[in-house]
């Protein structure tokens, strides 16, 4: 993959891509300490506009608390200023962002006291994560043969770099078997999500979705969850069998890289007719207009990247 960006910005300064480089013996890469966001920015009738941005670095600062950071060398103010500036200096419109922090010293102890950690934002031009049939025809999935993390294993609502390994394994095994995404079951063997979205199901015109407890809390489903309500849906948050999936009328699912997506086919059994269904459909057109400022009724959710320009300071 080959990114289309010009800037970073790395431990308080934006660099040229080039130039944003750690170091080798960074202990956040040896242990998966790191800590990330993923974020879009949309094209607007008023420029670009950051979907849901301080919702997403709210939970940035979550996750580091759950894997134990207590100092983080940055403000939220500071690190929504600089994501904004990012996308100014890149002169982007549609952009994914991805902050991570980092343990730039010390940390070989396995513990996560007493180190200086650090922090860099990338921002590139990203389609969508699944592709763009993806959003028009739906993909086909299997479910993984490792299960979804357990909190009491390694925490499940923390974005922790090293949560990842699991859907890592997870996807690679789909991918390798033919299909395009894997649906991850939780330790008790109810749907957990899928290796970076979470999962929603269609039946007899209600909305199902598996409850907050075992799951990364995605934006994506809870704007998802809001849309379908307001325009008149039945949204109910509760355990999902795996073979609830295969009989269901519809089933998809929502990320901020993958937006919202229709599983056409899992496990080799075809959902509904083997195609996008109408309520995803619905929803998704929804959310394509409701991330780009086309519809007044979510305009809370966007923070207009023009709109006030400010000095982003190391530290404030
Ligand atoms: N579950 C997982 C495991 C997950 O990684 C994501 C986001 C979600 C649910 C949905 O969360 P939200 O984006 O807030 O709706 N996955 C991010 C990273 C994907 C990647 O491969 O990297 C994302 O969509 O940005």
């Amino acid at each position: 993959m080959s990114f289309d960006s010009d800037y970073l910005w790395l431990e308080g300064d934006f660099v040229p891509f080039e130039d944003a480089k750690v170091h080798f013996l960074t202990s956040s890469l040896h242990y998966g300490t790191g800590i990330f966001e993923g974020i879009r920015s949309y094209t607007t009738p008023n420029g670009p506009a950051v979907f849901r941005l301080k919702d997403h670095i709210d939970r940035f600062f979550k996750s580091a608390k759950i894997l134990g950071y207590r100092d983080l060398p940055y403000s939220k103010e500071t690190i929504v200023e600089a994501c904004l500036e990012l996308i100014r200096r890149n002169g982007f419109e549609e952009c994914y962002i991805r902050p991570l922090i980092y343990i730039k010293g010390g940390g070989w102890n396995l513990v996560v006291d007493d180190v200086e950690v650090e922090m860099g934002i990338a921002a590139w031009k990203w389609g969508n994560y699944l592709g763009e049939d993806a959003l028009k025809y739906g993909i086909r999935a299997n479910i993984a043969t490792n299960s979804r993390l357990h909190p009491n294993i390694t925490m499940t609502k923390g974005k922790i770099a090293g949560n990842y390994v699991n859907s890592v394994l997870a996807k690679t095994e789909s991918l390798r078997a033919g299909f395009d995404e894997a649906i991850l079951l939780d330790p008790s063997g109810t749907v957990a999500e899928g290796t970076g979205e979470n999962i929603f199901v269609v039946e007899d015109g209600v909305i199902y979705t598996p409850p907050r407890e075992m799951i990364l809390e995605g934006l994506t489903r809870d704007s998802i969850i809001a849309i379908a309500h307001d325009i008149g849906y039945t949204v109910k948050e509760e355990k999902i069998s795996r073979d609830q999936l295969y009989i269901a009328d519809e089933v998809f699912v929502t990320g901020t890289a993958a937006e919202v997506v229709a599983l056409s086919e899992i496990d080799h059994r075809s959902i509904g007719d083997g195609t996008m269904g109408p309520i995803c459909a619905k929803l998704q057109k929804i959310y394509h207009e409701a991330v780009r400022g086309r519809l007044d009724g979510y305009s809370r959710w966007l923070d207009y990247v023009h709109d006030n320009q400010s000095t982003i300071q190391k530290g404030t």
